[in-house]
């Protein structure tokens, strides 16, 4: 679903991008063209500023992927679905090469990922349903501490925690690059 979304955002850009190129092209011909440009120009300008408009999340790109640092901070289940709302996901980490460039761009302490073990535990599972190929555990973690721990932070150091999902962390959004972040 999120390769879709970022597809159709892709094909949009285009559209918008061969929109904006056709009304300057209108805006270039000769004087003889005015008043088929005036008609044009009033359709296509409305529709050039829209596709203008910029993202106002800041999305940082890595190898394929957009990471979204939030400024706020949620519960995990809150971060999980906000990252839906803006087509990506929380961080899944699949290579040491990944958390090394999601730690440079940490603010505070930590962030959540996108593991759990809420459905089953200690069975981590990424949002995605997948299980982790490489695991960054703190030494002596997870431990299930009170028997409320499910979900895990990435500490700005390079390790992972499992904490009470109920906490507010801030956390990591992520989206395949796509045209752009
Ligand atoms: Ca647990
Ligand atoms: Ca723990």
């Amino acid at each position: 679903m999120y390769k879709e979304t970022s597809y159709l955002c892709c094909n949009q850009n285009c559209f918008c991008s061969a929109t904006v190129q056709l009304a300057l092209q209108l805006i270039n011909l000769p004087f003889t063209a005015t008043i088929i440009i005036d008609s044009f120009h009033i359709k296509l300008f409305p529709l050039s500023e829209i596709c203008r408009r910029t993202d106002p999340l800041s999305w940082h790109e890595f190898l394929g992927s957009c990471y979204y640092y939030s400024e706020d901070e949620k519960q995990w289940e809150d971060a999980r679905k906000f990252c839906i709302t803006i087509s990506s996901h929380l961080v899944i980490i699949n290579s040491k090469h990944e958390q090394n460039f999601v730690i440079t761009k940490i603010k505070l302490t930590s962030v959540w990922i996108g593991i759990s073990d809420a459905v089953n535990e200690g069975v981590w599972q990424w949002v995605d349903g997948t299980a982790p190929t490489e695991r960054f555990w703190r030494q002596g973690e997870p431990n299930n501490n009170d028997g409320v721990e499910n979900c895990a932070v990435l500490y700005k150091e390079g390790n992972w925690n499992d904490i009470d999902c109920n906490l507010k962390v801030h956390f990591v959004c992520e989206k395949p690059t796509g045209c752009n972040c």
